[in-house]
């Protein structure tokens, strides 16, 4: 709209080539020629040339106007971005590199008036992620474009190309067979999807040793995360420990696909599915060097120093008190003291798979994870066993030592390959790696218990190169590597103790209403031989059969994302405090038991608990008869051995046993052990104990 001498409004359409004014001037008159509005659709400035003077003898022609389309920017919000690489394009060029979620803008403006289109063009990696883009496209208008939305996920279990990963119940139970017959209930796994899909954590950059067998690392589902030169076998000292030696299974194999089998179109995938991954096949050749070479005591040959999270998925089933190894209680001290520069490595054990061992069945554990003497130090992780119904496995060894629990399932069988076998045969283990081919492995053409081992079960696994057979606490271990390489990659700056102190506080409880197994006993009454769950005085939940609970690795990770470092303070402790010799009568089949009592003195460093040992001696004559239990001065109940298990012979001598029940109470105070004989004719005394707390 044209304007002349702030009067006689002209309106100039579009494509005009010329104008003239209704007013009609006097010869003489001034003139003054403006831009009353500016055009939009497209926004455009207009400027005005000769516009003013005095009219003259003829009609004023020489005015003229020029107009110009004004440009803007496009832009907006990107959201969700954890990987790197991803690239937007507008219009098919001026590609942008976006570096983190926040606002962007291309930088060629786009005309107005013209349309502009946002295309992801390169998608991001490390983790890999899906960006799609709202409100991508338009035609700009009087003013820059602000709203594009670019939104960056993850992936789902449904949406991989792995074919076995929905059959993964551990990561994602929707009550699948698992190639089992029997199923799981939907929802019993470790809730890692939203880590995968929300979060955008795959273990990148965590490094994990399998201590164990062997690995196959050139098999097709670990090869892609296999540290390359980074493993050792100590047989032939080479850095390739794939087993030759076994043919029908390889249990490392086996372990390390639970941690991280790779996202690709093969097989399923690991609990991180990025972490990269070291063989020691320490079991291979079992010496003290070995091991110590294996968890970190070594920077060549192997070099175990760079390693995050250490997979021990073994363990020692006594039938008497094992000493623990000084030299084996330094490694560990060593590895959560100076491993990963200081912040201290994770070791991760298995609890055991003795539940139905050599003892008498009586709802009672056989084997206890206390008998692993390595089980008994504060500086491990050790895991339970759960399986498809989220209950502990029927073989999953229970005992005060346990952290957490973890999927590690019952047996995959078919009953049409090995009929008559009892229920749980048939309920669904693990999905896994197994040693390539039809000729070795669990899953091999010989198999006689599943038609997916055999490589019968059409156009799965016809290769034999996976098993659905894995299950144990050697299985519930890897899946807790995982799930720890996972917390580890979001946030790298978590010391040993806070992934401790997440994953006891983000596990989730299961099972919550198993009862306490009670045993009435010769004299005293009942029993409680194995508590129910148990919610201590800091507010931990704690079971025997569970620890904490099980992993819960979206919660751990939310949690580690927004961790408060250095909260747990320094770890110390008070040292044994011993009683003097007792020789107090255990009374036999008796739940009156032998009781004293230990003062822990106010310690400055030690008012939170983080792990309690007792040291235990007793002169009996069948120590499977005993069970010790702890109560703690704030009125916490712990059992560390059970009556009625699997020990055989004479005497405890200076067994040491923890419990992580007292987890977060303040020591101080007076502790109280009993000591009970929970079966006839055997009998004997406690001669003598001490306590040691770890804690800050
Ligand atoms: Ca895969
Ligand atoms: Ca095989
Ligand atoms: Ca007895």
């Amino acid at each position: 709209m044209l304007q002349l001498n702030g009067g006689s409004n002209l309106p100039v359409n579009a494509n005009a080539t010329a104008f003239t004014f209704v007013t009609q001037l006097a010869g003489g008159a001034a003139y003054a020629v403006s831009v009353l509005t500016q055009p939009t659709n497209p926004s455009q400035i207009c400027t005005v040339s000769n516009g003013s003077g005095n009219v003259g003898s003829a009609s004023v022609a020489s005015i003229s106007i020029s107009c110009a389309t004004n440009s803007f920017t496009v832009g907006g919000t990107v959201s969700g971005l954890t990987g790197t690489g991803l690239v937007l394009r507008n219009n098919g060029g001026n590609d942008l590199a976006i570096a983190g979620n926040g606002a962007f803008t291309f930088t060629t403006p786009i005309l107005s008036g013209a349309t502009y289109a946002v295309t992801v063009s390169t998608q991001p990696t490390s983790p890999a992620q899906t960006c799609s883009v709202t409100s991508g496209s338009g035609t700009v208008g009087a003013g820059n474009v602000t709203n594009v939305g670019v939104v960056c996920v993850g992936f789902t279990i449904g949406s991989l190309s792995d074919p076995l990963a929905t059959q993964q119940w551990h990561l994602k139970n929707t009550g699948q067979n698992a190639f089992a017959d029997g199923v799981g209930v939907a929802g019993i796994d470790i809730n890692v999807e939203p880590v995968f899909s929300a979060f955008g954590f795959t273990g990148n950059g965590v490094i994990a040793a399998v201590v164990d067998t062997g690995m196959e690392i050139a098999h097709e589902d670990l090869a892609a995360n296999v540290v390359p030169n980074g493993s050792w076998d100590f047989s032939t000292n080479t850095t390739d420990p794939t087993n030759t030696a076994a043919t029908t299974g390889d249990h490392g194999t086996s372990v390390s696909g639970l941690i991280a089998m790779a996202r690709n179109t093969v097989g399923g995938i690991g609990v991180a599915p990025s972490a990269r991954l070291k063989g020691f096949n320490f079991l291979r050749v079992q010496t003290q060097p070995n091991l110590v070479a294996s968890l970190g005591g070594s920077t060549a040959s192997p070099n175990s120093s760079d390693v995050f999270v250490f997979n021990q998925s073994f363990g020692i089933s006594p039938s008497n008190d094992v000493p623990i190894d000084p030299t084996e209680e330094a490694q560990y001290l060593s590895g959560v003291t100076s491993l990963r520069g200081g912040k201290g490595a994770l070791y991760v054990k298995a609890a055991g798979n003795g539940f139905n061992g050599p003892c008498v069945s009586t709802g009672l554990s056989c084997e206890n994870a206390n008998f692993d003497p390595i089980n008994t130090l504060p500086y491990q992780v050790v895991a339970g066993a759960v399986n498809a119904d989220g209950i502990k496995a029927s073989y999953s060894t229970a005992g005060s030592a346990i952290w957490v629990s973890a999927p590690g399932g019952e047996f995959g069988e078919n009953a049409a390959v090995a009929p008559g076998l009892p229920a749980n045969a048939y309920e669904p283990a693990m999905v896994t790696t197994d040693q390539s081919g039809c000729t070795n492995g669990y899953s091999r053409t010989a198999a006689t218990n599943s038609n997916f081992n055999k490589g019968t079960v059409p156009s799965t696994n016809t290769s034999c190169n996976y098993t659905n057979t894995m299950n144990g606490t050697s299985s519930a271990t890897p899946v807790t590597v995982g799930a720890i390489a996972l917390i580890l990659e979001a946030n790298p700056a978590l010391t040993w103790r806070d992934v401790k102190h997440i994953l006891a506080s983000t596990a989730r409880q299961i099972d919550a209403a198993r009862a306490a197994v009670s045993i009435t006993l010769g004299s005293g009454g009942a029993y409680i031989a194995e508590p129910a769950w148990t919610t201590n005085f800091a507010g931990f939940k704690f079971h025997s059969w569970y620890g904490f609970g099980m992993v819960d690795a979206s919660a751990a990770v939310n949690m580690a994302r927004t961790y408060t470092l250095g909260q747990l303070g320094t770890l110390a402790n008070t040292g044994f405090i011993a009683s003097g010799a007792l020789g107090l009568a255990i009374p036999d089949n008796s739940s009156v038991g032998a009781t004293n009592t230990l003062n822990v003195p106010n310690t400055v460093g030690v008012q939170t608990i983080e792990a309690v040992q007792i040291r235990v001696s007793a002169t009996h004559t069948y120590t499977g008869d005993l069970g010790i239990e702890l109560v703690s001065p704030k009125g916490t109940r712990s059992v560390l051995k059970n009556i009625r298990d699997q020990f055989n012979s004479a005497n405890l001598s200076n067994m040491v046993l923890l419990s992580n029940a007292f987890y977060g109470e303040n020591p101080t105070g007076t502790w109280t052990i009993k000591v009970v004989d929970g079966e006839v004719i055997d009998m004997g005394t406690l001669d003598n104990w001490a306590i040691r707390v770890y804690g800050h």
